[in-house]
């Protein structure tokens, strides 16, 4: 079956907008935004043709909430997930004293022993639940969830912000800020 058109445009959106505008001869902003006719040009002109009320669709119905558009709706963005540089202009916001990062069971030894690290990304992801923490770690196998103490972060004057959907994101995690989360309940 065909792929769920929002989901697939989505995922379009998320390659263009973070990591290769270039691909459709795209350019951002310093803030990482674009103008919404020449991201819809751009993705005509290279055969991945998406219609104004399919992005609108897209932007609206997205499960994560991953692009915002501007006030007048004549730019958008992604919200968070670059590997580009760009700048997000985040502000920094107080975490609950406990965040979880998913990860897959294969990358617990490594993790806990060097630390959480942005890798390609600007930030390392975390969440504010077990559950969204386990869906993150599902994308990359078994998932296993480590919890990670912001609070002694922020005491520690190591920043945190929130990216407009919701993830709470920092420059890397330390190994002495990590524990393996307790094991989640079924269903919770
Ligand atoms: C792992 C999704 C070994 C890290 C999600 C992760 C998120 C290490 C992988 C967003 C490591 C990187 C980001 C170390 C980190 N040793 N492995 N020292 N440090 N890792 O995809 O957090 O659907 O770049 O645990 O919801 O999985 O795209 O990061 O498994 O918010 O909107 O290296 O992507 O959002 O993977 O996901 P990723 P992530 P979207």
């Amino acid at each position: 079956m065909a792929q769920d058109p929002i989901v697939a445009t989505s995922k379009l959106l998320s390659y263009v907008l973070r990591h290769r505008p270039d691909s459709i001869g795209l350019a951002l902003d310093a803030h990482g935004w674009a103008e919404v006719g020449e991201l819809l040009a751009g993705l005509e002109q290279h055969g991945q043709p998406v219609d104004r009320a399919l992005l609108e669709r897209t932007v609206a119905n997205n499960d994560k909430q991953r692009f915002a558009f501007n006030e007048d709706r004549t730019r958008i963005r992604a919200s968070q997930g670059h590997s580009i540089p760009v700048d997000l202009a985040l502000r920094e916001a107080d975490p609950p004293a406990v965040l979880y990062h998913g990860t897959a069971s294969r990358f617990l030894k490594s993790i806990l022993a060097s630390g959480l690290r942005a890798g390609g990304r600007h930030h390392v992801h975390l969440s504010a639940d077990v559950r969204t923490a386990l869906q993150v770690g599902a994308r990359h196998g078994f998932p296993a969830v480590l919890a990670v103490d912001a609070k002694r972060m922020r005491e520690d004057g190591i920043a945190f912000y929130r990216s407009d959907n919701g993830v709470w994101l920092t420059g890397e995690v330390k190994p002495k800020y990590l524990s393996q989360a307790a094991a989640p309940i079924q269903g919770a």
